[in-house]
């Protein structure tokens, strides 16, 4: 064919998407739903590629955020594939990884660069409280506007889950100091985290690596899976379409229900995208846009 295809879809549902909530840099898990959907997902491209083994997967991408990680570990074993993880910094030779990488494993690019924009102060609140606290039109504009942006977070403090002897998710409390549970080796190579983003900042820090690494190795690998974010699954499009900075306004993407991409092969110009399952998209993007809105 004359065209290159990108597979790419947002994780599943998260334990925070579950329960209404900013969520950002917070590192959920999956819910079952979201590993079901993930599953569903990985269904829907197997029978897209009518069992032709060169149309599955050949390389992946995800963000540092374990919902995306654990979306990719149930779908490459529902594609009978096995991963191999490695997580990329500006330090990181690319080239090399892929060069030495094990025939029988796709190679999965992990990058903060994919992670969900940073939802500042809003992370770990719930959607409707935050909804009343700033009006419709705040709300709407933060969320979506191309330069709508959130309060910075105070990182001082961490986001603990409570949880009860079941494990069950009971609440959320802020607290000091900011443990950080989670170690970024991106800090110790230099980069620049965000401690609040809006859909520009998350543009702008994610095109290069889009540019030259993503779109650099389509070449050498014949199909491509993303699994990325709401926000970042809206920025790749924005930059592949040239979506106006008014239009990606009304872009939703639903959790789990993988877009076709292709590109041309002689100018890697996008050419077209749709869902597998454009009539379960539709719905759940409209769901995703009115989060925060029913009172739930
Ligand atoms: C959602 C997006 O991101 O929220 O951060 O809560 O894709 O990581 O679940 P994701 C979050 P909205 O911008 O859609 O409200």
């Amino acid at each position: 064919t004359d065209t290159y295809t990108l597979f790419i879809l947002r994780h599943g549902q998260s334990e925070l998407n579950h329960e209404n909530i900013f969520c950002g840099w917070i590192d959920a898990s999956l819910t079952e739903e979201g590993k079901a959907q993930a599953r569903s997902a990985a269904k829907m491209i197997k029978e897209h590629c009518h069992g032709k083994p060169s149309m599955l997967p050949q390389i992946g991408y995800s963000s540092r955020l374990v919902r995306t990680q654990q979306t990719f570990e149930v779908m490459l074993e529902e594609l009978g594939k096995e991963g191999s993880y490695h997580v990329i910094t500006q330090s990181t030779n690319v080239p090399a990884i892929l060069k030495n990488k094990e025939e029988s494993k796709v190679p999965v690019l992990q990058t903060w660069r994919l992670n969900e924009r940073h939802y500042g102060s809003w992370q770990g609140q719930r959607k409707p409280k935050i909804l009343e606290e700033y009006g419709k039109e705040q709300y709407m504009f933060i969320r979506r506007d191309y330069k709508g942006k959130p309060p910075a977070a105070d990182l001082s403090k961490e986001m603990i889950q409570e949880r009860d002897d079941q494990g069950a998710l009971t609440g959320y409390e802020f607290k000091e100091p900011n443990r950080r549970v989670k170690y970024w080796p991106e800090e110790e190579s230099g980069e620049n985290l965000p401690n609040s983003e809006s859909l520009h900042d998350v543009v702008n820090r994610l095109q290069t690596f889009l540019n030259e690494v993503i779109l650099g190795n389509l070449e050498e690998f014949s199909s491509t899976l993303i699994v990325a974010h709401g926000s970042t699954v809206r920025s790749i499009l924005k930059i592949l379409e040239q979506i106006s900075d008014e239009d990606i306004k009304d872009v939703n993407i639903p959790n789990a229900i993988p877009i076709v991409i292709e590109l041309d092969k002689k100018t890697k110009k996008f050419i077209r995208r749709y869902y597998l399952d454009p009539e379960l998209a539709k719905v759940n993007a409209e769901r995703v846009r009115n989060e925060g809105f029913e009172k739930n």
